[in-house]
């Protein structure tokens, strides 16, 4: 794909969607510089390879020199005590905005979550302008990472483009999937929107174009995704894997809600 951007970074290399990302958009650009804090497979022709915490701000502040553009996936990927989601989701991401900004770099593509608006019901269709309502401390540092994206996008001229990921995943592994599912075709996709579309920050969701959606994916439509894959292909495979949980099973946030869950679900 044509494209100005050299040198792309991909944080969170090592993990499911780093390795996705790392096998598709390989020989699409001149360097892909890929980092985890875990090991990697070594470097390929085109590749570079470096092992960096999130936490550390003078290594991720290098690990940002000479990058046009960086897919931000490294992180805490699901719900965690404060200090399991504090180094990486948010310290980390402060320390990788603002190396972003010390190098020069053109713009991020976030990996936010579906986790920052959670607590809502399963029957209300979301847009990107809704206001968050986060399921968790994983959600709440995903929503941290949004409005870390605004200011530096405003402040500070770093495109910023927050995909609000959904369940991306080979197939559906449940009936909330069919629902929530992204499609790894539909991925490179949206992560192909990101890195080249006009835009300044945006907020989109990570969904295929799934037939019992969630959410209102215009804003992602207008930008030009275009998914073709859509969950309910996958409807009689997973038919009656629900939690059973009552709290998981009204709000979209499935299973990451009810571990500590104490509110009043009629106020939701
Ligand atoms: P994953 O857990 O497989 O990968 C995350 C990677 O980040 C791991 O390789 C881990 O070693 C690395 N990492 C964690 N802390 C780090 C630190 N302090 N410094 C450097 N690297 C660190 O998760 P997955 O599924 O690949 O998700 C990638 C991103 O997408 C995550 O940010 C996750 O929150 C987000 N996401 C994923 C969804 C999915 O369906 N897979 C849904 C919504 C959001
Ligand atoms: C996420 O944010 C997680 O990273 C991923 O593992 C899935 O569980 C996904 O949300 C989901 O809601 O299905």
């Amino acid at each position: 794909m044509a494209t100005t951007h050299h040198r792309i970074l991909i944080t969170g290399a090592a993990g499911n969607l780093g390795r996705v990302l790392r096998e598709r958009l390989r020989g699409s650009f001149p360097v892909l510089r890929l980092s985890d804090r875990d090991e990697m497979a070594p470097a390929e022709a085109g590749e570079e390879v470096v092992r960096c915490d999130l936490a550390d701000a003078a290594a991720t502040a290098r690990l940002c020199e000479g990058v046009d553009a960086i897919l931000h996936f490294g992180g805490r990927s699901l719900e965690g005590s404060w200090p399991e989601v504090l180094a990486p989701n948010i310290l980390g991401a402060i320390n990788l905005w603002e190396g972003a900004r010390l190098a020069g770099v053109e713009r991020i593509v976030f990996a936010s979550s579906n986790h920052v608006v959670g607590l809502y019901r399963r029957s209300e269709m979301l847009d990107h302008q809704v206001t968050p309502r986060p399921d968790g401390r994983y959600g709440l540092s995903k929503a941290f990472g949004e409005d870390l994206a605004s200011l530096y996008a405003h402040k500070h001229g770093i495109k910023a483009f927050c995909m609000r990921i959904g369940s991306c995943f080979g197939n559906p592994r449940n009936e909330r999937m069919l629902s929530t599912w992204l499609s790894f075709p539909d991925f490179e996709r949206l992560v192909r929107v990101g890195l080249t579309a006009d835009y300044r920050f945006e907020i989109v969701y990570g969904q295929s174009r799934n037939s019992r959606a969630f959410w209102d994916n215009g804003n992602a439509y207008r930008l030009g995704y275009d998914p073709q894959d859509n969950a309910e292909v996958f409807a009689a495979e997973v038919a009656g894997k629900v939690s059973g949980n009552p709290v998981s099973d009204l709000l979209q946030g499935g299973d990451f809600v009810p571990p500590d869950f104490s509110g009043d679900l009629d106020q939701l």
